[in-house]
């Protein structure tokens, strides 16, 4: 098998490329990055060795660059996890995930059309689902949840949805989309809510909340997430949705009161800050039809997952270091300072 995975020089992305390197060691996989602020090569050093492995910087949305790959290539399948991924980063500035997420899309799948291909794996979210209350706990997202996004960022990933169910029925291009909960793990860019907390507390900075902290997420381990994406890619059928998650609701000031209890910091270093725009208050997800067909379950515990999360943060500290030291810091100020 050839497998093009883009965006793998990304959080999820790389975890991906590592786990297929290791589970499928007949396979080839090649990583397609434009290595935009959230791609980093030096995520990729442990592979870039590999005779399995090659890394392309690309841009997805380059159609040019995109064919002659494909053209040179001949993949097998595509997964596409190339994306503009943070919230804040899409109300502040929407067209750049239009672009990417929706045209970037596009523009691989017309690829896969021109040279033909068993499997499109769309990467999505569960955040095209929209939000749910935090006083009805009986309610989750299941495949069949309309969507109904809330900021730029979830409105470019249901765009890219319909857009591939489209070329499903339209062309018959052979896809599968996943949607999944809010992930957490080793290489996790740290604008994202878990990495920035522990990299503030390491520095003894605030660790700033928004609203009232009650808004409440689904995590789940990293590597589960690759698991299930895996089992899709193989075993699932075309034309279809799967969602994923592990039943794992948190609010986010008990994330919190969490790391500062791992790390041994005071929770006074907790401020709460501005609210964000249009903010979600609670995302669940319903797995039963990737476990019922599939088999998937998530494997990795919260309790554990954040302890190595954690720890992996400690022993890496050179890769996150380096992030936030750089161009980060003008981010930082621009959405953090006068909050
Ligand atoms: P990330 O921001 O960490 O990584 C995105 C990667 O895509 C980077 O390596 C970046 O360089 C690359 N990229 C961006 N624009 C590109 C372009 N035009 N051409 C080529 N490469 C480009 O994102 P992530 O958190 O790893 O998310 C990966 C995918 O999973 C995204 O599609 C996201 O919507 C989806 N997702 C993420 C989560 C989560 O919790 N992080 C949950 C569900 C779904
Ligand atoms: O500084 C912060 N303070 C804070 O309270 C940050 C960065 C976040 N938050 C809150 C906002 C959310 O309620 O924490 C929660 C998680 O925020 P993010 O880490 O930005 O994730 P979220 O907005 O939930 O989206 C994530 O999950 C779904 C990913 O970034 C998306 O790419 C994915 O689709």
């Amino acid at each position: 098998m050839n497998i093009i995975v883009t965006g793998g020089a990304g959080f999820i992305g790389s975890n991906f490329v590592f786990h297929m390197l290791d589970k499928h060691p007949d396979y080839r996989i090649v990583c397609l990055d434009k290595l935009t602020y959230a791609g980093n090569l030096s995520t990729l050093k442990s592979v870039m060795d590999n005779p399995n492995f090659r890394f392309v910087k690309a841009d997805i949305c380059d159609r040019d660059a995109v064919f002659a790959l494909f053209e040179e290539e001949k993949p097998d399948i595509v997964v596409n996890f190339a994306a503009e991924s943070h919230v804040d980063r899409s109300i502040e500035d929407p067209g750049i995930f239009l672009k990417t997420n929706i045209l970037g899309t596009q523009t691989l799948m017309d690829a896969c059309r021109k040279y033909g291909i068993q499997r499109y794996h769309q990467v999505s979210t569960d955040e095209v689902y929209g939000d749910l209350p935090l006083d009805r706990p009986d309610l989750f997202f299941t495949e069949e949840t309309p969507i109904h996004t809330s900021s730029p960022y979830s409105s470019s990933k249901a765009g890219a949805d319909l857009l591939v169910l489209a070329y499903h029925r339209t062309f018959g291009l052979p896809v599968t989309i996943s949607r999944c909960s809010n992930n957490y793990g080793p290489y996790h860019f740290p604008e994202k809510l878990i990495p920035l907390m522990i990299a503030n507390a390491l520095n003894d900075k605030p660790l700033p909340v928004y609203g009232k902290g009650e808004n409440v997420r689904d995590w789940l381990y990293v590597e589960d997430h690759c698991k299930a994406i895996d089992l899709i890619i193989h075993n699932g059928k075309v034309g279809e949705v799967y969602n994923i998650g592990g039943h794992n609701e948190m609010a986010n000031i008990d994330i919190v009161k969490i790391i500062c209890k791992e790390l041994n910091k005071p929770e006074s270093l907790i401020t709460y800050v501005a609210d964000r725009k249009g903010h979600d208050m609670r995302y669940a997800i319903d797995p039963t039809k990737i476990h019922n067909e599939l088999g998937w379950l998530p494997e990795t515990k919260f309790a554990d997952g954040i302890k190595k999360t954690i720890q992996w943060y400690l022993d890496n500290k050179d890769w996150w270091e380096e992030i936030i030291s750089g161009e980060y810091q003008n981010y930082y100020d621009k959405m953090y300072s006068n909050r």
